[in-house]
C-alpha cells in the first residue's frame, strides 16, 4: 500500500469513528496521521525499515504501528470492523458540501436513510423538512450539491489521477514483454480533471501485460485481443490498448486526443495527401512512401508541422500555429523561482512559517512570500492587524539572520470585502511587499456586483495580486459568475497580476482565459496556495494548466528572480516607506 493509500484508510477510519460519535480525540489522532502521511518527505518505507516512522510530528507508537501493517498490505481489524458495521453510502453521504457526521448520523437514526440514493428520494418527498436542525436552506444546499455530484460522476481530479497512474505506468514497463509504454488521454494533456484513465503498450508478445493488466481489475468492463477495459477498486476506469513497435508513435498521438485535435489533423493530413490512422500513415496516391516515423515528432514533422507538446492539443488554434512554426516555448516547472501564496500556522496553515521556508529552500526557490489571512477570514483565523505586523517583523527578523538562502517575501492574502474594500487599511497594505487580493465571502452574488467588486479591489494601488478568481472547487462548488473579461481588462489597465491558482482543485484563472488574456499584455503568477509544507509541490499542477494556457516563462513573474520581481508586485509602493528593512535584495 503507498501513502496515499494508508492516509485514505486513515481518513475513512476518523470518518467513521466520527460517525459513531467517539471521542474527538482519537478521531483528531487519526486524522493527524493521514495528513502526516501525505506529506512526509522521507520516503515512507525507508522510515519503517529505519523504525523512524514516530519520529515525524503526529506519528505515536500506535499510528507508527497502523502504518507499518498497513504498509505490509495487512488488514487493520479496526477498520474491518467499522466498515462491516456502519453502511457505506453513510461516507459518501459526508462527502456532500453540507453534510458532516453529525447531520448524516441524524439522517441514519431517524430515517433510516444509508446512502445518497435514500436521501435523494427523502429530499423529493420533503422528509427532511421536519427533522431538527435541518433547515429549508440546508435542503437547498443538498440538492445543489447532489446536482453538482452527479454532473461530476466519474471524473476525478488531475492530481488525484496522476496519483493513481503513474505507479500503474511503472508496473507496465516492468512488464514481461513490454517494449514502450504510455500515459495516454486527457492525463496525459493535463486537463484540470480526468474521466478515466489510458494507458498505451507495445509488447511482443502481448498476453503477458494483459495478463497482468487484467489482474488489476476490481471487474473487467471490456477485454479483446489488444485491448481491455477494467474498473480499480477506487470505482476508476482503465483502458489499456497494446500495439506494435511500429504503430506505438501512431497510437500514442491517437490516444493523447483530444478528440477534437485528431479530427483536425486528420484533414490537415488529407489535405497534404495522406491519410492519418491510429496505425499509421499512408499515401492517397500509390507510389508516395512515408517516411520512417519513430516518435511523435517525426510524426508532426512528415505532415509538415511543427510538434505539439500534449497541453496543447485542444484544437485552440495549436495546428495552425504548428503549420507556420509558431507554436511557443511553454514554460516549465524547472524554472520557477518561488511562489507567493502560501499560508502559515498563524492563519489556518499546518506548517510554521520556519517549516514553510526551509520546505521553499529544499526546493532551490529563491524567494517565498508568506500571503496568511486577513481579518475578516474568521473561520480561517485571519490576522488582526497586531499579528499581522507581528509576523511581518518576524519575516524581516528571519531575512536578516541569513539562516536561508531563500528571500522572505511579506505579504497577505486580503480578503475583498462584498463590497469591494480591502479587509486591512491602505497604511497597512503599504506595509507589506505584496498583496493577494481574494474573495473568500459572498460567492452568490450577482454578475454585476461580484465584478465590480473585484474590479474596485483591482483599482487599489496596493494591491498586487488578485488571487484565485472564481473561487471555485473543482467538482464541488462551481466558479462565481464573474465577467473574467471586464476583470482581465481592469487588471491589465490597473498593471496588476492574475494568479493562476495551482492548488489541484482550484486551477483558477482557468487555462481556457490565459492564452488571449497573456496576448494582452496580462502577467501571471503561478501559485501553490499551500497550507502545508508539502502543498508547495502544487506548483507543478500550475504549471501543467499555465502550459495548456500557451503560457511560456515571459508571462509568469514568478519565473523572473527576485529583482525583476519585486517591481511588478509593488510597483505603486513608494520605496522610502520601506527603508532598508529589506536587506539583503
Ligand atoms: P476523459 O477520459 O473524458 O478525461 O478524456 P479523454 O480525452 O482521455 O477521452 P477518452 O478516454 O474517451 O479517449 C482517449 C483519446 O482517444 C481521446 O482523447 C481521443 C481518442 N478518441 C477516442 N474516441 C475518439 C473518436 O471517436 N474520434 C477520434 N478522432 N478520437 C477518439
Ligand atoms: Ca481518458
Ligand atoms: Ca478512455
Ligand atoms: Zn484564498
Amino acid at each position: 500500500m503507498n501513502k496515499q493509500e494508508i492516509a485514505n484508510i486513515l481518513e475513512e477510519v476518523a470518518s467513521l469513528l466520527e460517525l459513531k460519535g467517539e471521542d474527538p480525540f482519537r478521531i483528531r489522532a487519526y486524522r493527524g496521521g493521514a495528513r502526516a502521511v501525505l506529506n512526509l518527505d522521507e520516503d515512507l518505507r525507508q522510515l519503517i525499515r529505519e523504525e523512524r516512522l514516530t519520529e515525524i510530528t503526529g506519528i505515536g507508537d500506535h499510528l507508527a504501528q497502523v502504518i507499518t501493517f498497513l504498509s505490509e498490505g495487512k488488514k487493520w481489524p479496526l477498520y474491518e470492523e467499522l466498515k462491516k458495521e456502519i453502511p457505506k453510502g453513510l461516507l459518501e453521504m459526508m462527502q456532500l458540501q453540507g453534510l458532516g457526521p453529525k447531520k448524516v448520523k441524524a439522517l441514519y437514526d431517524k430515517l433510516h436513510i444509508r446512502s445518497i440514493a435514500d436521501l435523494k428520494k427523502a429530499l423529493q418527498k420533503g422528509k427532511l423538512a421536519h427533522l431538527r436542525g435541518f433547515g429549508k436552506k440546508t435542503e437547498e444546499k443538498l440538492l445543489h450539491a447532489m446536482k453538482l455530484r452527479e454532473k461530476g460522476t466519474g471524473r476525478i481530479l488531475w492530481w488525484d489521477a496522476w496519483e493513481m497512474a503513474w505507479p500503474l505506468l511503472d508496473r507496465l514497463k516492468k512488464s514481461k514483454g513490454v517494449q514502450k509504454a504510455e500515459i495516454c488521454g486527457s492525463l496525459r494533456r493535463k486537463l484540470e480533471t480526468v474521466g478515466d484513465l489510458d494507458f498505451l503498450v507495445a509488447a511482443e508478445p502481448i498476453d503477458w501485460v494483459m495478463k497482468t493488466f487484467l489482474g488489476w481489475g476490481e471487474e473487467v468492463l471490456a477485454r479483446g485481443e489488444t485491448k481491455a477495459s477494467i474498473r480499480l477498486l477506487s470505482g476508476m476506469q482503465v483502458d489499456l490498448r497494446v500495439v506494435t513497435l511500429d504503430q506505438f508513435p501512431f497510437a500514442l498521438h491517437h490516444f493523447t486526443g483530444s478528440k477534437e485535435h485528431n479530427i483536425k489533423i486528420r484533414t490537415h493530413t488529407l489535405k497534404r495527401g495522406w491519410s492519418l490512422s491510429e496505425y499509421g500513415l499512408e499515401p492517397l496516391r500509390k507510389g508516395k512512401k512515408a517516411p520512417p516515423i519513430q516518435s511523435e515528432k517525426d510524426l508532426y514533422e512528415a505532415i509538415g508541422l511543427s510538434y505539439v507538446p500534449p497541453e496543447l492539443r485542444e484544437d485552440r488554434g495549436e495546428i495552425e500555429a504548428a503549420a507556420k512554426g509558431k507554436i511557443p516555448r511553454l514554460i516549465e516547472e524547472r524554472e520557477i523561482q518561488g511562489t507567493l501564496h502560501n499560508h502559515t500556522t498563524a492563519s489556518d496553515g499546518r506548517n510554521t512559517l520556519r517549516e514553510m521556508v526551509a520546505k521553499g529552500e529544499a526546493l532551490g526557490w529563491s524567494y517565498l512570500g508568506i500571503s496568511d489571512h486577513s481579518q475578516s477570514s474568521v473561520q480561517a483565523n485571519g490576522l488582526s492587524e497586531e499579528r499581522l505586523y507581528e509576523q511581518v517583523e518576524m519575516i524581516r527578523r528571519l531575512n536578516r539572520t541569513k539562516d536561508w538562502k531563500i528571500h522572505v517575501l511579506a505579504g497577505s492574502e486580503c480578503d475583498i470585502l462584498p463590497n469591494g474594500k480591502l479587509d486591512y487599511s491602505d497604511s497597512v497594505l503599504r506595509q507589506l511587499d505584496f498583496v493577494i487580493a481574494s474573495v473568500h465571502s459572498s460567492l452568490g452574488q450577482d454578475e454585476k456586483t461580484i465584478t465590480k467588486r473585484i474590479i474596485r479591489a483591482l483599482e487599489n494601488p496596493y494591491v498586487s495580486i488578485l488571487g484565485h478568481l472564481t473561487s471555485r472547487i473543482l467538482l464541488e462548488r462551481d466558479p462565481t459568475k464573474v465577467n473574467v473579461k471586464k476583470v482581465v481588462d481592469a487588471a491589465i489597465a490597473n498593471r496588476k497580476i492574475i494568479e493562476l491558482n495551482g492548488h489541484p482543485k482550484r486551477l483558477d484563472m482557468d487555462w481556457r482565459y490565459w492564452k488571449e488574456a497573456a496576448e494582452r499584455g496580462l502577467l501571471c503568477c503561478i501559485n501553490c496556495d499551500a497550507h502545508a509544507v508539502g502543498d508547495l509541490e502544487f506548483v507543478r499542477a500550475g504549471v501543467n494548466v499555465a502550459r495548456k494556457g500557451w503560457l511560456t516563462k515571459e508571462a509568469v513573474v514568478n519565473t523572473f528572480p527576485l529583482k525583476k520581481l519585486l517591481p511588478f508586485i509593488r510597483k505603486n509602493h513608494n520605496y522610502s516607506d520601506t527603508s532598508d528593512e529589506e536587506g539583503g535584495i
